[in-house]
């Protein structure tokens, strides 16, 4: 198939751009570089040293003879999308394309409307351009678990059966996200929804929990295909972090008591996820949610987890609790549906000792590229 990944540059669209074509589709990746200069503006970095854009396709072709194309551009320049749409007319477009960290949704006024511009506007002329130059192309879109929130019932996969007055209906599932970026994905999914029902598009939304790990078979090959590996406070996610904590010495940072629970996967599944996407598109006018993890567990359960795989390996693992900086339950009732991607062949690899050990190693082997100053959280939510 031809297939658009948008965001290929990033944590989880560059394995998956990988992997994809590996499997001998047509891969184009989107990408405006901007995650790159945030680094810069954060004063950041990957703690593995990760290689130009160019580079990395160059080395692939170089490696196993398959090119994956580069557009380099924002989603949000209309005439540059719809120049890839007509050069690439692609039957799936994967899209990562957004600002992802909640903390820098949350810095101040600026970087809030960064990120729901960026990430509501882009989604939108991505709809436009389906509806005007690949209408039977596939749109999947990467959503997040954080849009529902924490009720205190169990979380549906986008839609809740309700009988209100005596009659009975499907309806979306509410949403209560957490901070200016998860709030632009339930933004972007109603934006979907309306796309699918007046154009007649096909759309998955996929609900991701917090990814770990970076290494996929194919990232591993070379270290010109390393992926990226995000330990700061804004852009680390939570057992990632910890994993780099552990292996610099820094004590683990649990925010409040540690009771937040979150739905989790290996990058390994991210890739599989979007596969099976791919392999079993949405009907023509159908909008369709799969929640997009494999585990959960609270933060707290995973910073001892890391102590105790730490400590395996001779190395010295404390756990502080740190004041909140966000606004959020820090105990509450979660239970999440993640039937449709298992229903669809999804084999979950399961986090393990093993694999923890896995990640540690990586994190030990470029413990030195840390900057420790970017460890602790500097945005808060008040
Ligand atoms: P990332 O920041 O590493 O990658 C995003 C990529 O998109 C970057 O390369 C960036 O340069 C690019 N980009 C951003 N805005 C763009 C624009 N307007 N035009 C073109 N390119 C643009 O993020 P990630 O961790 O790979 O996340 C990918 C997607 O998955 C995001 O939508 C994120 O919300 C979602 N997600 C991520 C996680 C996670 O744990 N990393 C969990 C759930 C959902
Ligand atoms: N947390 C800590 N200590 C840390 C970092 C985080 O206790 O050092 C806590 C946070 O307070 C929060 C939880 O861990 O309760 C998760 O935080 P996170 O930074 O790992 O994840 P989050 O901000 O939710 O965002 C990440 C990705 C985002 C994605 C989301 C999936 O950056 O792109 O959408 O995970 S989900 O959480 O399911 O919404």
């Amino acid at each position: 198939m031809n297939i658009i990944v948008a965001g290929g540059d990033g944590f989880c669209g560059w394995p998956t751009a990988l992997y994809l074509s590996k499997q001998g589709h047509d891969v184009a990746i989107v990408d405006n570089l901007v995650r790159r200069k945030i680094d810069k503006e954060l004063g950041s970095n990957s703690l593995t040293p990760i290689a130009s854009l160019e580079e990395r396709v160059e080395k692939w072709k170089e490696l196993t003879g398959k090119e994956i194309k580069i557009y380099i551009g924002d989603l949000n320049h209309y005439d540059f999308l719809s120049e890839v749409f007509r050069q690439v007319n692609p039957e799936a477009f994967i899209h990562f394309a957004e600002q992802r960290s909640a903390p820098y949704s949350m810095i101040d006024r600026e970087h809030a409307i960064y990120t729901q511009s960026n990430n509501v506007l882009g989604n939108l002329n991505v709809l436009y351009a389906i509806k005007e130059f690949a209408p039977d192309c596939h749109l999947i879109k990467l959503g997040t678990m954080g849009e529902y929130g924490n009720p205190n019932i169990d979380i549906e996969e986008g839609f809740i059966e309700i009988e209100h007055k005596g009659r009975k209906d499907r309806l979306p599932y509410p949403k209560q996200p957490g901070s200016f970026y998860h709030l632009s994905k339930v933004h972007d999914s109603n934006n979907i929804m309306f796309a699918c029902k007046i154009w007649n598009i096909r759309a998955t939304d996929l609900n991701q929990g917090i990814v770990y790990g970076l290494r996929t078979e194919e990232t591993t090959i070379d270290p010109i295909l390393n992926n990226r590996f995000d330990y700061d406070g804004v852009y680390g996610t939570a057992l990632n972090r910890f994993l780099i904590q552990a292996a610099i010495g820094y004590d683990l940072t649990v925010y409040g008591k540690g009771g937040q629970t979150r739905a989790f996967l290996n990058i390994e599944d991210t890739v599989r996820c979007i596969e099976i996407a791919v392999n079993n598109p949405a009907k023509k006018g159908e909008f369709r949610v799969f929640n997009q993890f494999t585990e959960y567990f609270s933060v707290l359960n995973l910073a001892e987890k890391t102590k105790e795989v730490g400590e395996e390996l001779g190395l010295k693992v404390n756990i502080q609790h740190i004041k909140n900086p966000r606004v959020e339950l820090e105990e509450h009732y979660f239970h999440a549906v993640n039937t449709n991607l298992i229903d669809l062949g999804l084999k979950p690899h399961l986090l393990t000792n093993e694999v923890l050990k896995e990640v540690l190693k990586v994190a030990i082997e470029n413990k030195d590229r840390a900057i420790i100053e970017n460890i602790l959280p500097k945005a808060t939510w008040r």
